[in-house]
């Protein structure tokens, strides 16, 4: 510690600094262009789907319509920072290195902050690559009707006075999209906007049936897109949760099996209709 409160910080200019933000920025914001997995929502299932699939060397990105990550992960429920997770699920968490406490039988309970930035870590040392401060304003379609990206834009820009906000979005690409953002379903709401897809919107709570139905549902919605989380509650219309975070975990886990065999499926058929350049 004495080495680092002795010495002097290193010489540089203002504009050395300015300059390693833009070149190191550039750099991986190039790297997020096209990828293997681009992920929509940086909440608990976005963030272990993303994890996982890092995690076996797939270019993963996860965008995120705010400056934080982590969605409603930090909270359990009415501004109580305790997060409850029911058997099996609490060794989810564990292997995180995030202390359960048995509450009763089956129910665990860990504090929210702790989980919720051990989660975040784990994301990024697996080599998730984020985008935050961008939010999901319209996908990609394929002519072979395969969705194969987002248009994605500055989230800030909403709240630009129109006359001076008129900034076109960009599209990122990739092999396989995940909508983890939650009760939102973002993604799978631009495919309704357009008549694309049916959603129906959560249910009434029933935590008893909500958890179980959430991993069963866990599937690909259309062609290229997956959905995680609440958002396939969403979809699918299944009873909305409560503070309970077992399903939003292991749904995500359910994800990242399903966008592994898409991903393992969709090479070997090479699709004919995407475009081939540099
Ligand atoms: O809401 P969120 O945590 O989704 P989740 O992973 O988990 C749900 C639980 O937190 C809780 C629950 C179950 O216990 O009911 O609500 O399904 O995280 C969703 C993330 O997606 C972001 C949003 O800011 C949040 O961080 N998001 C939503 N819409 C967009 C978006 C968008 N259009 N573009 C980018 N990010």
């Amino acid at each position: 510690m004495s080495s680092q409160t002795n010495a002097s910080f290193s010489r540089i200019a203002e504009r050395d600094v300015t300059r390693a933000l833009a070149r190191e920025y550039a750099a991986e914001f190039e790297q997020c262009i096209e990828s293997d997995v681009l992920i929509a929502g940086a909440g608990p299932s976005g963030l272990i789907c993303g994890k996982l699939l890092a995690e076996q060397g797939y270019r993963v990105v996860i965008v995120e319509k705010n400056n934080y990550l982590g969605g409603g992960f930090w909270m359990g429920g009415y501004l109580m920072n305790k997060v409850v997770v029911r058997a099996p699920s609490h060794t989810i968490l564990q292997d995180l290195g995030v202390p359960v406490v048995e509450r009763q039988e089956g129910l665990f309970v860990a504090d929210a902050p702790h989980a919720c930035s051990r989660l975040i870590a784990a994301a990024c040392d697996a080599g998730v690559k984020i985008r935050n401060m961008t939010a999901v304003e319209d996908v990609v379609v394929t002519e072979g009707e395969r969705l194969c990206g987002l248009v994605v834009n500055w989230s800030s820009i909403q709240w630009v006075p129109r006359p001076i906000g008129c900034l076109d979005p960009i599209a990122l690409e990739s092999k396989v999209v995940i909508d983890a953002t939650g009760h939102d379903a973002s993604v799978a709401q631009c495919l309704a906007n357009q008549s694309i897809l049916d959603i129906r919107g959560c249910g009434p709570m029933c935590v008893q049936r909500s958890e179980d139905e959430v991993v069963e549902h866990t599937s690909i919605v259309y062609p290229g897109l997956i959905a995680v989380g609440m958002a396939v509650s969403a979809v699918f219309g299944l009873p909305r949760m409560g503070p309970s975070f077992g399903a939003m975990l292991v749904s995500g886990i359910r994800g990242a099996e399903l966008a592994h065999d898409y991903i393992e499926q969709y090479s070997a058929e090479a699709p004919t209709s995407r475009v081939e350049t540099k």
